[in-house]
């Protein structure tokens, strides 16, 4: 018997987990990025990731978000700095839910990113993470997959566990 209480049989007629993407406004964000992928990689969730800019190829950014759900995405993830339009310019394009990541790539350390990226009006939402909160980005992304998906939810909470445990062992050490 396995975690969700499905036969091996009954698993198999369950669709396959939904893919992640994972869009930046330009490749000098992939740096930033790295947590969110290792998130990813280590919750085994699938995803792709692409380059497109809301404004310097909007068509583009349009006819991907517009074609995600088709496509097998089930969450987007929508990372850029400065006038970061990118995740509200996907979201306008689909019902499914963006994450949006504010990158740290001005003398504004970012805080233009945050401001362009989470203050959407009513109507269309972003869910916006901390200024290059890649690795929530992920693990949010796994959270909103995990509602429907009890093998991902228990890597989740074994996470957590994990994390429970590590914060403790450090406070068993402080020495002040
Ligand atoms: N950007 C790209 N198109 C629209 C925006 N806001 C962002 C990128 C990157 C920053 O502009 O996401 O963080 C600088 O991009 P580049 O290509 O000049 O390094």
């Amino acid at each position: 018997m396995i975690a969700d209480g499905l036969s091996a049989a009954a698993r198999e007629e369950l669709p396959a987990m939904k893919k992640v993407a994972v869009i930046m406004g330009s490749d000098s964000d992939l740096p930033a990025l790295q947590p969110c992928f290792e998130q990813l990689r280590a919750l085994s969730i699938p995803f792709k990731a692409h380059v497109f800019s809301a404004h310097r190829t909007p068509d583009e950014a349009t006819a991907f978000a517009l074609a995600a759900a088709d496509n097998g995405f089930g969450v987007l993830i929508a990372a850029a700095g400065k006038a970061a339009h990118l995740a509200g310019a996907l979201a306008a394009r689909t019902v499914l839910p963006v994450i949006g990541i504010p990158i740290k790539a001005s003398t504004l350390d970012g805080l233009d990113a945050l401001l362009s990226t989470v203050q959407m009006p009513a109507g269309i939402p972003v869910a916006t993470v901390a200024i290059d909160g890649a690795a929530n980005a992920a693990i949010l992304a796994a959270q909103i997959l995990a509602v429907s998906d009890a093998e991902l939810r228990q890597k989740l909470l074994t996470a957590r566990e994990t994390m429970r445990l590590s914060v403790l062992q450090k406070d068993s050490k402080l020495v002040v």
